[in-house]
């Protein structure tokens, strides 16, 4: 068992013995004095050998070591303004548990920058850097933030099937895959499943989860292999009340993102907004409009309206994020509940020029549910068993799909390839 980490490792534990262990970050070696800095989980612990202080069986022991080896350091603490944090471990033992290869893949100490392929095809090792690593423990941070957050709401925790039969979202994007002597698919969304919770009793409920999308685009902020977090929730009024829940569980995380001490590291700064702004999908058209990008009214925002009205919100409104509400029916999958003939219950929650969720009340007649179905020239036969979910008491309910990978994204202003540990896109499928 580990005794220390490096970020234990005080002043005041000056003359106390102890136990570290990590990786050997650098060697420094000048002559009689030589520096060992070692890293781990927390940071950088600095050894200090020397020639008729230390034994020479440790000072030939750290000639031996090569970067990025593993090693185990038992030793004493000694105060030193000179070391980093001020404090310094005169090392007894030397321990060489796993010893690295040479030369490295990657560089850890950053002195040679690589480009993000090579660091993608040594993921392992590109997490060995603090400020990378800084990313992943902040992602994790703020999916414990927003899970805490659904617990304290009354949300259950559920995972739906990832090889599913028929597609939710659109035919298009799916992966077909041979389950047997038949073919399935890899859930693009946990849709109909959650939808179908709605009829359980179980009436709130939440995944994290991982959807797959066989899209062909190679962009800045699409991968095939995505991660989200899916609600979903009964008895509502309207998608109002599942848009209140968004707001709050995006604030909570984004607060949480701006207390983690990894914004130090990332050079981040990060500001909370008391709430969340509403422009309905009309205002979106005008908006561009009066900033010469001209979108026929019943078209999904592109890339190119979703930048620009980034860039409005925040200059002209001073919100990076914000929900587009109400788009037109044609834009939205068949689930979605309709508003009058042409628009939708739905909603999509942009932040800074990046859709990271989307969302709405869904049909929770059947009746209505089948004719969109098919006016979407959808089988009906491939969704007999979500239907038969409608047809014993269901009812009305909505929620939304918020993308992490997205999310992660936009609150440290890196691509989405940064944010993810072993991203899937059309070129890459290893590691
Ligand atoms: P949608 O298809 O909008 O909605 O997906 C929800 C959210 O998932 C993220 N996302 C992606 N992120 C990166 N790359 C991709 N290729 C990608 N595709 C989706 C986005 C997006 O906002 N069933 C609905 C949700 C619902 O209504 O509950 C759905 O899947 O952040």
């Amino acid at each position: 068992m580990r005794s220390h980490y490096s970020g234990e490792i005080s002043p005041e534990l000056d003359g106390k013995s102890v136990t570290v262990s990590g990786w050997v970050h650098e060697i420094r070696d000048l002559g009689r004095l030589k520096f060992l800095i070692l890293r781990d989980r927390e940071g950088f612990i600095q050894i200090t050998a020397k020639e008729g202080i230390t034994r020479s069986e440790v000072l030939s022991d750290i000639d031996q070591l090569s970067k990025e080896s593993v090693v185990e350091i038992d030793g004493r603490v000694k105060k030193n303004e000179k070391a980093p944090n001020g404090v310094e471990i005169i090392p007894d033992r030397i321990n060489l548990i796993s010893r690295s290869e040479s030369p490295l893949p990657l560089d850890v100490t950053q002195k040679v920058s690589s480009d993000l392929d090579t660091r993608l095809n040594n993921r392992f090792m590109d997490i060995r850097k603090p400020e990378i690593s800084a990313i992943f423990k902040l992602r994790g941070k703020i999916l414990d933030a927003g899970r805490e957050f659904l617990k304290e709401n009354g949300f259950i925790e559920i995972h739906t099937p990832k090889i599913i039969a028929s597609a939710s979202e659109g035919g298009t994007e799916l992966f077909p895959i041979s389950y047997f002597d038949r073919e399935a698919f890899l859930a693009q969304s946990p849709q109909l499943y959650k939808q179908m919770m709605m009829a359980t009793g179980l009436d709130r409920v939440y995944e994290i989860t991982t959807y797959f999308r066989a899209e062909e685009h190679d962009t800045r902020r699409h991968l095939n292999e995505v991660t989200a977090i899916d609600i979903e929730m009964a008895f509502i009024k309207d998608e109002g009340d599942v848009i209140n829940i968004l707001e709050k569980l995006v604030l909570t995380m984004i607060k949480e993102a701006s207390h983690c001490k990894e914004l130090d590291i990332l050079k981040r700064e990060i500001k909370v907004p008391e709430k969340i702004e509403r422009i309905e999908y009309d205002d979106v058209l005008k908006l561009l409009e009066e900033h010469r990008k001209k979108l026929p009214w019943g078209e999904d925002l592109d890339t190119e309206s979703e930048k620009l009205l980034g860039r409005v919100m925040r200059e002209e409104f001073g919100s990076d994020l914000y929900f587009v509400i109400h788009f037109p029916l044609s834009t939205k999958p068949f689930y979605t509940m309709p508003e009058g003939e042409r628009y939708s219950r739905s909603f999509d929650l942009g932040y800074k020029g990046v859709e990271i969720a989307s969302g709405g009340q869904r049909i929770h007649d059947p009746k209505l549910l089948l004719e969109r179905i098919k006016h979407f020239n959808l089988d009906p036969k491939n969704f007999e068993f979500y239907l038969k979910a409608f047809r014993y008491g269901m009812p009305p309910h909505g929620g939304f799909g918020l993308g992490i990978d997205r999310v992660m994204m936009q609150l440290l202003d890196l691509p989405i390839r940064e944010v993810v540990l072993f991203p899937r896109d059309r070129h890459r499928l290893t590691p």
